[in-house]
Formats: C-alpha cells, structure tokens, sequence
C-alpha cells in the first residue's frame, strides 16, 4: 500500500471528529441566569413568566434564582453561586447601583455576558460607551423610571387640586430605579407652587415599615395631601397606612407598581392612580437579547419597556387587566 492510501483511514477519521465537535457545538444549549432583586416580588414573578416564555420559544434552558429580600446582602451570594455554574449569560436586576458593579466585573471577566434587567449599575445605565467602571453590560432593559416618577407626580398634582403637602414612600437609596422615579417626581412637582414636597421616608421594601411611616407623617403633618409610592411594597403600605388611620380617599396615593390587590384599592378609592411596567416584556426582550448576542449579533444597548396607567375609569379595561403583575 503506498504512503497516500495509507493516510487515506486518517484523514477519514479525522474528518469524522471534526464533523461530531462540530454537530455538538450546533446543539450546544445555551443557559440564560436571571437573578431578580427578590424573588417573593410580583414584579419579577411576572418578569420570569415572560423570561421562560421566550426561553422556550428560543430553545435555552433558564435559571430563575434570587435573595429573599432585595438587597445585595443577600443577591450577592446569589449571583457568585450563579458564576460558580457559569451560565452563558447573566441576566439581572442589580440591587444596587454601586454594590454590584465589581462582582457582576468578575463574572464579565469569567467570560459570562451581563445585561441588567429592571435596574442598572453605574450612573446612567449607558452601557458599552468605552468609559466609567460600569459600561461592561451589553444592554439595560427596562422602563424610564424618571418619566415614572414624573407621570406619578402629574396624576398626584391634579388628584389633591395642584396644592397641599405630599412624600415619596420610597425603598432606599442607591437603588437605579427608585432614585430616578423620585427624581423624576420631584422635578415635576417644582412645576406646581401649591405644593410642597415633604422629606423621603425610606422603608426597606417593608410594607408594614411604608404604613407605619404614613401614620407618623401625618401626626406631624395633619393636613398631608398625598403619598407616592415608589414600588410595589411602598405603594401597598402607604395605601395600608391611609386605611389604618380612616383617611381613605382624603389622603390621596399614587402607586408604582401593580400586584394583584391594586384593583380593590383603586376600586375602593385608595388608590388614585397605579403606574404598571411592564416585566414580562422585560423578561422577553431580555432572553432575546441574550441569545442575539450568543449567536453573534450586535444588540441595542437599551430597551425601553412603556407604562400601563391604570384608575377607576379604565381599571375593567382588558389593557388594565392584562397590565397587573402575578404573584403565582
Ligand atoms: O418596582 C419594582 C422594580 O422596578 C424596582 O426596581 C424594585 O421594586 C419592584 O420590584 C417592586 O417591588
């Protein structure tokens, strides 16, 4: 047998290998993590039913993972046991701006893609600029939580007739979304003289915290005009807190956020106004991002996810329906 036809079995062979690694990096599924703020939140329930939704269309396995509570305390731990897995990107709501930019760092370093769902790390949530410690995401997909905040306060001014003493209800600060919708609040209530802005109380994401505070703003201020609550838990204790003290519908709220029992409140007129985002859609865009940019494909660096308004006139609307969150 001459040299050639030896090498013949060879080359064979060697094609074979190439073609059986090839074959199995096509099916290589990929695995998307989502870690929320906090995992017991309608909001992120309802953002993972629209994750596993996309996932499934797309064919990637999805991780659903979170803290407790919504804090980087406990989402930390969380998010290094998610590296540890190495997932092929990390979609997440960072529980802070500042906390999370180093280990999410480490975890861009590893080789595992980021994109920040909900909240974003850094200043701005620019991401992909060239500058700053905090640009590493490839895209941030989200609402505009100062328009939120400035929608909140329009709705507010008009619901207590452009004059009197409202607060936010807010979480704490450092967190990217609530910040900016009280930002976005404050600014837009400088457009109403009549009205005057009282000091933030920061619960913790505590609803009992939210509604005690509204009973002890209102012993210092007999004539509070209104409350915003900046998210889900504070906008469900100041609503709690007006009941409490027989203020329903003198005191008026603005709520972020619309879990389940927002329909009662707005029915019961303790709740003038919610502002629903929109997670599901958030928890789609973002698989589908993911996979874009696995698959090679250059992705928007923002997505922005628009607003359902909800009051008494269209709360039986199917838009209003099909807008409020699932805590199951
Ligand atoms: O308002 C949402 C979310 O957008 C925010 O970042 C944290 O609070 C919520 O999850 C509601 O509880």
């Amino acid at each position: 047998m001459g040299k050639s036809a030896k090498l013949v079995p060879v080359v064979l062979a060697l094609g074979l290998l190439i073609l059986i690694s090839m074959y199995s990096l096509a099916q290589k599924k990929y695995t998307i993590a989502l870690i929320p703020g906090l995992t017991t939140d309608g909001f992120y329930i309802t953002m993972r039913k629209g994750a596993e939704e996309a996932a499934k269309q797309l064919g990637v396995d999805l991780i659903f993972q979170g803290g407790p509570e919504f804090s980087p305390t406990t989402q930390i731990p969380v998010l290094n046991a998610i590296i540890a897995r190495k997932p092929d990107v990390i979609l997440i709501a960072p529980t802070d701006k500042q906390q999370l930019i180093a280990p999410l760092k480490r975890a861009a370093d590893a080789g595992i893609k980021i994109i920040t769902v909900d909240t974003f790390i850094g200043e701005s949530g620019n991401y992909q600029t060239g500058s700053g410690n905090a640009d590493f995401p490839l895209s941030y997909v989200a609402s505009d939580n100062v328009e939120g905040g400035r929608i909140a306060a329009r709705a507010l001014a008009k619901a207590i007739g452009e004059k009197g003493k409202v607060y936010v209800s807010n979480v704490k600060p450092g967190i990217s979304t609530t910040d900016q919708r009280e930002q976005g609040f404050k600014e837009e209530m400088k457009k109403y003289p009549g009205i005057t802005v009282l000091e933030t109380q920061y619960n913790d994401d505590d609803a009992n915290k939210a509604a005690s505070q509204l009973a002890a703003v209102l012993a210092r201020n007999p004539d509070l005009a209104g409350v915003f609550g900046a998210n889900l838990f504070s906008a469900q204790g100041a609503a709690n807190g007006v009941k409490n003290v027989g203020k329903r519908g003198m005191i008026k709220v603005a709520a972020f956020d619309c879990p389940e029992s927002i329909i009662n409140d707005i029915r019961g007129g303790t709740i003038d106004m919610a502002i629903c985002q929109h997670p599901a859609e958030m928890g789609k865009v973002a698989v589908q991002y993911a996979v874009d940019a696995l698959n090679g494909k250059k992705i928007p660096t923002r997505y922005g996810t628009g607003y359902t308004v909800i009051d008494k006139s269209n709360i039986d609307t199917p838009e209003a329906k099909a807008a409020i969150y699932s805590s199951k």
